[in-house]
This record gives C-alpha cells, sequence and structure tokens, in this order.
C-alpha cells in the first residue's frame, strides 16, 4: 500500500469505510482508490461491502442527491440523463494503445497510449471536487466461479451505483476472501458524472471522454451519465473481457443465454444468441413459455470439454420503446409493480407515473421528461418537436423478477451447457428464417461473421442500408476482427462436441413489403433448431446449409401458436437467393479488409469457396432455388 495515500483516506472516510478497505488487504484496490481519491478530489469516500444496509443507502443517496426522483409506485424511481448524452458516444469511447499497437489498433478509434492518458487524467483532475463519493464491489458471471472477473467501481454518482447495485453480483466477499495470487487479477473502473445541473444531470459534455486501457484493465468515464457510457461493468467491462478473453482462449460475446422448453418431454436445451440491435435480440430472449438466463452478455469457457455460458450480468437495462401489454407481456407487467425500477428518458406524468414511446396506452400531455418539462408540441434548441421519451429509453430491473427467469442455469458456477448458436439479423430478402450450418466454423463464418442489419424507416438516414454487424459485436471489439474471429473459430478446438449454429432472419418482406408470419414465428424456428439438436427433423440441403421440411413447421405452427402456416408462404420465406447471397460475401469480405488488413487467408478462402459454390448452385438451378431443389 502506497502510504501516501494512508492519512488522505483517513481525512475522506468514515472509520468504517477505512476499515472496509484495508480489510481487503490488497495493494491495488487501495493504491487506485488512493490515486483517484487524490487526482478527483471528492469531498468524502464511502466503501460499501455487500450488505443489504449498504444497498438501501446507495439507494437512499441517489434520491438525495438529486439523480433519481421517487415515482407513485413504492421502489420506481426516475432519472434523466443530460438531453446530449441520452446514447452512447462512440466518437469519444476510444482504447489507449501502446505505440507498438497503434497500428493493428487504427480502425478502433485508438489514441497513442501517452497522448490519452494526459488528457483523461487532466480532464479527471478536480472532476469530483465538493462531491460524496462512493466504492463498490461486483462480480461479472458467478462470484467463486471459474468464469468471475472481480470489478471495483470508483464513481461519485450515486444512479451509475444504484444501477450497478441492480445488474451486477455483488463481490465485497470475493475481494475479501480473495488468494493472494489473485489479487492483481479484476478490473477497475473510475467514473465522474462531473458538475450536475438542477435537473441532477452532466453538465460538461463536451469534456465527456470513455478511455479504455485493456492493457492494465482500467477504464476511464468522465463527463457522463448514460448508462451505456458511465456504468463500468457494462460495456466497458465487456471490451476489456473481450480483449483479455482473445489473449486467454475464451470467448466473451454480445448473446443472450436461454433455455428452449420443451413442451412434451420438458427438457431444457440451452441456446446463446447475437443480434444486431432491433433484430429481434430482447424478444427472442423472452419468448413466451421459454426461460431467460440473460439478455446481453455472455462468456463462454470450455469446462471439461463442454461448450459452457454465464450471463455476466443480474439485471436488464432494456429498452423501453415498444414495450406493451402485446408485444413483450412479461416485462410490461412487471414495469407496473411496486418494485425496484429505475426508468430512465422517459416521460414523468402529473400523476407520477412513468410513460413511454410505443406503451400502447394513452399518454398525457405534459410532464417532466428526457429534454425538461414537457408539454406537447415543444421544440428543442436544434427546432426539433421533442417526443414525449427518448427513443433509447430504458428500464433498469433485476431478472430474478421475471416468471420466465431460468434460476438454475442463472446460478451454476461452471454455467449452462450450450447446445445451440442463434445468429439472428435483419435482411428483408436474402436469408431464410431459419438455417442451420454444416459445421460450427462455418457458422462463425457464413453465418456470424456475415451478420448485417438493415436500416428502416423507423431508424434515421436512408431506408435499406446494410450495416456489417458480425458477431453483433463489433462496437465492443478491442482486438483486430481477424484476430477475433480465429479466437471465435478456435476456441471450439479439443471440445468433446461444438453447438450447432443456425441463422435467424425475422424480417423477410412479401413481394408487397409485407411481414409474412406473426411476431412469434420465431417460436416454432427455435423449436425446430432445438428439435435439431437431437436429430429429430430432417432437413433440405441448400449451399450454406440445411433448412427445415414444410410439414414439420406446419405441425410446429400449429402446435406452438395455433396458426396455419401455408406451403406458399414456406416456399417464398426458404426461397435460397443465389445473386443476393453473393453480394452479402462480397459486401462482408469488403468490411473486413476495411475494419483489419491482417485477415488470415484462410477466411477470405472460405468466403471465395462459399461464393464459388453457389454461383455454380445458380447455373444448374437458377438464381432463386426453391426448397429442395438443391441436391449438392
Ligand atoms: C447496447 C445495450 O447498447 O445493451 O448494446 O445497451
Ligand atoms: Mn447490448
Amino acid at each position: 500500500m502506497n502510504p501516501n495515500y494512508e492519512a488522505l483516506l483517513k481525512g475522506k472516510m468514515s472509520n468504517q469505510s477505512y476499515n472496509r478497505l484495508t480489510a481487503l488487504k490488497n495493494k491495488k484496490v487501495f493504491d487506485f482508490v488512493g490515486e483517484f481519491a487524490e487526482h478527483c478530489n471528492p469531498e468524502s469516500i464511502y466503501v460499501a461491502d455487500d450488505s443489504a444496509a449498504d444497498e438501501q443507502y446507495v439507494r437512499d443517496q441517489a434520491l438525495a442527491k438529486g439523480e433519481e426522483h421517487k415515482l407513485n409506485l413504492d421502489g420506481r424511481t426516475i432519472h434523466w440523463d443530460s438531453y446530449g448524452d441520452q446514447a452512447r458516444d462512440k466518437v469519444n469511447t476510444r482504447y489507449i494503445v501502446a505505440p507498438e499497437n497503434m497500428e493493428r489498433m487504427k480502425s478502433l478509434n485508438a489514441v497513442a497510449y501517452d497522448e490519452g492518458y494526459k488528457e483523461i487524467m487532466n480532464i479527471a483532475k478536480g472532476n469530483m471536487k465538493g462531491k460524496d463519493v462512493i466504492v463498490k464491489f461486483f462480480a461479472e458471471g458467478p462470484t467463486d466461479s471459474p468464469f468471475t472477473i472481480p470489478c471495483v467501481q470508483f464513481t461519485d454518482s450515486w444512479y451509475v451505483a444504484h444501477s450497478e447495485a441492480i445488474l451486477y453480483r455483488p463481490a465485497y466477499s470475493h475481494f475479501l476472501n480473495m488468494k493472494d495470487e489473485e489479487k492483481d487479477d479484476f478490473f477497475r473502473f473510475i467514473h465522474s458524472a462531473g458538475e450536475l445541473d438542477n435537473r441532477g444531470c452532466t453538465v460538461n459534455l463536451d469534456k465527456r471522454r470513455i478511455y479504455m486501457d485493456t492493457q492494465n484493465n482500467i477504464v476511464y468515464s468522465m463527463n457522463d451519465q448514460y448508462a451505456g457510457n458511465s456504468i463500468g461493468l457494462k460495456k466497458h467491462s465487456m471490451r476489456l473481457a473481450i480483449n483479455k478473453a482473445g489473449k486467454e482462449g475464451w470467448l466473451c460475446e454480445h448473446m443472450f443465454v436461454m433455455a428452449v422448453v420443451n413442451p412434451d418431454s420438458k427438457r431444457k436445451t440451452y441456446f446463446a444468441g447475437a443480434y444486431p440491435s432491433a433484430c429481434g435480440k430482447t424478444s427472442t430472449a423472452m419468448v413466451p413459455g421459454e426461460q431467460v438466463v440473460g439478455d446481453d452478455i455472455a462468456y463462454f469457457r470450455n469446462i471439461n470439454g463442454e461448450f459452457r455460458a454465464v450471463n455476466v450480468e443480474q439485471g436488464i437495462f432494456g429498452i423501453i420503446k415498444d414495450v406493451n401489454a402485446d408485444d413483450d407481456p412479461v416485462i410490461f407487467e412487471n414495469l407496473k409493480k411496486p418494485q425496484e425500477l429505475i426508468f430512465s428518458n422517459v416521460l414523468e406524468g402529473p400523476d407520477k407515473n412513468p410513460y413511454w414511446l410505443g406503451m400502447g396506452e394513452e399518454t398525457p400531455d405534459s410532464g417532466r421528461n428526457h429534454h425538461a418539462d414537457w408539454k406537447k408540441g415543444d421544440k428543442d434548441a436544434s427546432g426539433k418537436e421533442v417526443g414525449i421519451a427518448h427513443p433509447n429509453s430504458r428500464y433498469t430491473m433485476r431478472l430474478d423478477y421475471l416468471s420466465n427467469f431460468d434460476k438454475e442455469g442463472f446460478d451454476a458456477k461452471e454455467g449452462v451447457k450450450v447446445e445451440g448458436l442463434l445468429y439472428g439479423g435483419r435482411d428483408s430478402d436474402t436469408t431464410v428464417p431459419v438455417e442451420e450450418s454444416p459445421s460450427y466454423a462455418s457458422g462463425i463464418l457464413l453465418k456470424a461473421a456475415t451478420l448485417e442489419s438493415e436500416t428502416t424507416a423507423a431508424t434515421l438516414g436512408a431506408e435499406g442500408v446494410r450495416n456489417a454487424s458480425p458477431m453483433a459485436n463489433m462496437d465492443f471489439v478491442s482486438y483486430p476482427l481477424g484476430e477475433y474471429t480465429e479466437n471465435n473459430l478456435n476456441f471450439v478446438n479439443g471440445m468433446k462436441k461444438a453447438p450447432k449454429v443456425f441463422s435467424t432472419n425475422y424480417f423477410m418482406l412479401s413481394p408487397k413489403g409485407k411481414f409474412m408470419t406473426s411476431k412469434l414465428a420465431k417460436k416454432v424456428w427455435l423449436h425446430w433448431a432445438e428439435g435439431r439438436v437431437y436429430g429429430e427433423y430432417e432437413g433440405l440441403a441448400t449451399p450454406t446449409g440445411t433448412i427445415p421440411l414444410y410439414p414439420d413447421l406446419k405441425k410446429l405452427f400449429k402446435k406452438l401458436l395455433n396458426e396455419d402456416f401455408s406451403e406458399a408462404d414456406y416456399e417464398y420465406l426458404f426461397t435460397f437467393r443465389c445473386t443476393k447471397w453473393v453480394e452479402k460475401l462480397e459486401r462482408t469480405k469488403a468490411f473486413f479488409a476495411k475494419m483489419d488488413t491482417n485477415i488470415p487467408q484462410h477466411i477470405y478462402d472460405a468466403w471465395d469457396k462459399a461464393a464459388a459454390g453457389i454461383k455454380a448452385a445458380k447455373e444448374k438451378y437458377g438464381d432463386e432455388i426453391k426448397p429442395g431443389a438443391f441436391k449438392g
């Protein structure tokens, strides 16, 4: 321990806090707290343990400091981020990298270490002046497990501390019990919301910076509150973990983990799924009748030759837009209960109820929202009309509130055994609703690496633009894309069995531009995949994999959804479209080449081979190959 910090910390801490800190007997934790106590100069520092009393203290402080406000039902609070701080700041989120790594990191928003470190430390200097701050300990994944990554968060935002208490497993005791040889290996997060206005929102957004140091596993986040920018344990930790996983040969993926429950045998089969935003990730994880382990981030490890996963989190920081009684009944019902929930960037009505976009209920014409005191028709400084809530407004909720929560899977220290991976993109005219890959490697290269999301009328900018989103993880991949893809491929080496890999696409349109199945059709695709794990359904070959037979889907639609599914719709949806697929592969190649000049040749070769196979199929069977016509 650096003796220079002793007097300083004693001056800023109660005896209880100081004793809690020193009880850890962890020099790295002590010096981290000491360094930023000195540098950011908070008024006082509270060191929290895992007790219920401390959880309550955090809730109370978030209210007392004005970062949250009580709503009408017990436990529910509302928080607003600054009007310009309501989504992730991609421009000011950077990696600070050693000179020898600058070249390989250049497409990932990197800045030279010395320059970036100097800049962030200048911004951080004195940034907590006058504030009461908190140091809190959490774990990514279950504690005392091969997956655990211990983390320490130092923040002047009690909203951040409160959100983390909902979203992550507590780990003060874990730190207390660490063996000496483990005491160096944890993630550190330093965060300051900086100066706040009278709504409790960050003022100095021009000085918002999120700088990540993957060499030392520390992230600096300054002058922000939006959870995607501020919460160390969510997307910052994810970037550190992706990098660490790359070095150590495991995986951290932007994936949900869920169990598909067979309605007859009740067997539970675990799937993990990656979907770019607005491609159906949460709605797949929450399909009625199945069970959810996690909705956003998973770690995967080879445990005794098995492909096993844990949910890194214990709560959901979910998009609230369009959560309503019809589309998301389980979540909607929970948002209406008197229980611990943080609503962010929604409208607080005159009745102190929260209101949001697409909630399927009548909403008031005035209140307080993500912009200011609000009435219908109000415009922001740029002249844009302000809606009732931000489209990226959120709820923060514990997973164990949900009736479909899989507690057994969630608590498993060795994770759950994953039998299937799902990669779901959004395109209106290329990929089929569900297809199984012939092998794990082909799944990674043709299903995961080729993921794209097509813009719609609901997103900003031109409609129908396809954005590449390999593994739905591009925003968080923290080392070169070629190496990351290799790590995905190599991860199954030496395993007894690799999971099956499936693609899904819920967004194919009919020639008239309409969706052809109900929103719940995803349940049918999931159960077909579940059956395939046990070899229960025959399939038909395509140039890229295996698709279902019509009679199996017809039966599944009837049995699971009581819906009819016509053979004509089946034929249209499951037609293999050769030219579209070759174009998709070309776009993928171009994207990889742009992101990384060192993509291994065998990856390009695999795509070229797939494209050649598709072109040969086109010669033989025509551009649009109906299900069953392709014979290899
Ligand atoms: C995201 C999120 O931005 O999960 O991916 O919030
Ligand atoms: Mn996410």
